[in-house]
């Protein structure tokens, strides 16, 4: 597997700013030992005219570009954010080529967070807790644009890992939905390994694709403190560590972006270190 990583330093989808940092931290943390050197940057311009959502809007456009063409060129994209905005450009740009190859998409969204407010429901504002509702077809026209000529994603094939802190509006749309959620609880009741090995049967059954989009945040506060939104009762390093062990030992197609590091936080090094050890065992075998 030959991967192209993709530097997404977007962060003005979030309440507080500073992951925009986060790209080049873990890629001279460690990325930088794959995808062979070849890295491509998305510039990020925060004073380029308009509202945030449509220059939030611009970037995805050109995020889901990279991805797609990775994606074309025969390598996996992964995607070093900014903030969780960011999965509307990185997932609709392999939704697309997916779409093309008539092959499913699945989605592992690792969060403490559901991420799929539309401007009605949102308690804050932020865009970076709306990309799943934009992808899955609802929201902002701007953001909506962006997924022009793809089809919006099953909702039955987003797996939602580690959610623990949903907005009220938000719990009625998932409950309207079949998004799987596996809360803490289940996590805990069922054990990760089962659960990943569920989704990956599901995956091969379908000759799907798998994108992970890994929220740092999905893990336990006191684990990940240089977060913009950390939340207690989260998932340990060793489940995050045994769900992508899983998943790279499994031979699915997948793909992967993280997100939500933010450098100038409390804790930078400790997170740093975390989210390196997790990217290390998810891609261990690749180049
Ligand atoms: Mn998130």
């Amino acid at each position: 597997m030959y991967l192209q990583l993709i530097k997404a330093p977007l962060d003005i989808g979030a309440g507080i700013q500073g992951c925009k940092g986060a790209p080049d931290r873990l890629y001279e943390a460690g990325l930088q030992g794959f995808g062979q050197g070849n890295v491509i940057d998305i510039p990020f311009d925060p004073t380029a005219p308009g509202e945030k959502k449509d220059i939030i809007a611009s970037f995805s456009r050109r995020l889901a570009e990279a991805t797609y063409q990775a994606l074309v060129d025969g390598k996996t994209p992964i995607v070093l954010g900014g903030d969780h905005s960011i999965a509307i450009g990185t997932i609709g740009g392999i939704a697309r080529y997916l779409q093309s190859q008539k092959r499913d998409l699945f989605v592992l969204w690792v969060d403490a967070h559901a991420d799929f407010n539309t401007p009605e429901t949102t308690p804050s504002g932020n865009i970076h807790g709306m990309p799943v509702a934009v992808l899955t077809g609802d929201g902002d026209p701007t953001l909506l644009a962006v997924m022009k000529g793809i089809l919006p994603l099953k909702k039955k094939n987003i797996y939602m890992l580690g959610l623990r802190d949903v907005d009220p509006g938000e719990e009625e749309r998932l409950q309207e939905s079949d998004i799987v959620e596996w809360r803490m609880p289940i996590v805990r009741k069922e054990g990760v390994a089962a659960l990943t090995k569920h989704l990956i049967d599901r995956v091969k059954a379908a000759d799907g694709h798998l994108h992970i989009s890994f929220d740092v945040d999905g893990l336990d506060a006191k684990l990940v403190p240089a977060v913009g939104t950390p939340v207690d009762n989260g998932l340990t390093v060793e489940e995050v560590d045994t769900c992508f062990r899983m998943i790279r030992e499994s031979g699915v197609d997948f793909s992967c972006e993280i997100v939500e590091y933010n450098p100038t936080l409390a804790g930078a090094q400790q997170t740093a270190d975390v989210a390196m050890h997790l990217m290390r065992q998810l891609l261990s075998e690749a180049t």
